[in-house]
């Protein structure tokens, strides 16, 4: 018992020499594990009468504690100091310029959709975003797409196994309408759900990723669109051709483009049509501007009552225009790529080609490529 303070000197000192957690670790066992030094004098207060056994047991439990104390700072001291180092050593250098061999570029379809985004924003519209799996609901059935029409067909939609568990209200049960999932076919179920969840004036746009079971030359499974949405009580064609114009004419920075607006039909909008912009056809490519020809370029239209109803829009107050686009298709005209299946390659030289500098200052319009 009387070596304790010789004990204690020699066990603080060393825990303060301790260079490494497994030199800690092993003064630990030394000290306090089941053959350690402090154990062995805890053993030994059975021999001792009682009364010098409180005295020594108290004693040994006080060094016990400092010991114990001891590791644990020094194992914190370590920790830091261990941090310090390795914080000097992997010190990066923010300031330096990329290697040209590993600085990283945009991807064309996200640079179109940020152009996008940009254009639209200036004129007031919010971004919205959905979720990628829809039902047949959203899909279709509030946009009035009936249930015989082609676009639902399993030729055409990709739908997942199964169907949600019971029936849309209003719907009979056993009806199977709004219970099969699908891969969104459009980004209309986005502007589905804002409407739904947010009472007019509206004016957004839904970019994102669609999924149609088509592929060729001309035609991925999975691609890009924009489409907007206006609502609002006295919104008119002439808004829908103002706001489409102004869109054609900056992302492809041509102030005096063409456009011209043909009628077509959607189920979703009355009247419907298709806008198309000038240029000219030489050797197979395009010249967007002025020229003999024309190319469609995007979907139009007044919303469909029928649409803002099945939203809870009451549609003898609320009138609204929509659009929608293939972003792929926008990007390929605006930036000279040939082939609609290099943009999903993943070739890294392609990218470094068609890609665009993660740090240049963004910019409405990058220019039309040659
Ligand atoms: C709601 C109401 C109306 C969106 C529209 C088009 C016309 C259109 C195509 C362009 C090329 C799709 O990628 S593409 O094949 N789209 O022609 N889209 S009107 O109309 C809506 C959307 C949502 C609630």
């Amino acid at each position: 018992m009387d070596d304790r303070p010789a004990l204690r000197d020699e066990l603080l000192t060393a825990v303060q020499a301790a260079s490494s957690v497994d030199d800690l670790e092993r003064i630990r066992i030394s000290a306090l594990g089941k053959k350690g030094r402090i154990t062995a004098l805890m053993k030994n207060l059975g021999q001792m009468d009682p009364e010098v056994r409180r005295e020594a047991g108290a004693a040994l439990n006080v060094l016990k504690d400092e010991v114990a104390a001891a590791l644990d700072a020094r194992k914190a001291a370590l920790a830091d100091a261990e941090l310090d180092a390795r914080l000097a050593a992997e010190r990066v250098d923010v300031t330096l310029p990329p290697r040209p061999e590993t600085e990283g570029s945009i991807h064309p379809i996200s640079q179109t959709i940020d152009e996008i985004v940009a254009i639209f924003g200036e004129m007031g519209f919010a971004v919205a975003e959905g979720p990628d799996i829809e039902d047949d609901w959203y899909n279709f059935t509030a946009l009035n797409i009936p249930p015989e029409h082609p676009a639902r067909q399993e030729m055409d939609t990709f739908y997942l196994p199964g169907h949600l568990p019971g029936h849309l209200p209003g719907h009979l049960p056993g009806e199977r309408d709004g219970r099969r999932m699908v891969l969104r076919t459009h980004t209309s179920p986005v502007q589905i759900r804002t409407m739904l969840k947010t009472p007019p004036p509206l004016r957004v746009i839904a970019p994102g990723r669609t999924y149609r079971c088509d592929s060729d030359a001309t035609h991925s499974p999975m691609f890009h669109q924009v489409e907007g949405l206006v609502v609002d009580e006295s919104t008119h064609m002439g808004h829908l051709k103002g706001c489409l114009i102004e869109f054609c004419r900056t992302f492809f920075a041509v102030d005096d483009l063409p456009v011209r607006f043909r009628a077509s039909y959607f189920p979703f909008t009355e009247p419907s049509a298709e806008v198309d912009i000038g240029c000219t056809r030489k050797d197979g490519a395009f010249r967007i501007g002025h020229g003999d020809d024309w190319l469609e370029i995007l979907g139009c239209g007044m919303v469909n009552p029928k649409v803002l109803d099945n939203c809870g829009i009451d549609s003898g107050r609320y009138q609204g225009f929509a659009f929608g686009m293939g972003i792929e298709r926008i990007a390929m005209l605006k930036y000279g790529i040939p082939d609609l299946r290099t943009f999903f390659d993943s070739d890294l030289r392609w990218l470094r080609h068609y890609g665009f500098r993660a740090l240049a200052v963004p910019s409405l319009v990058t220019g039309l490529a040659p």
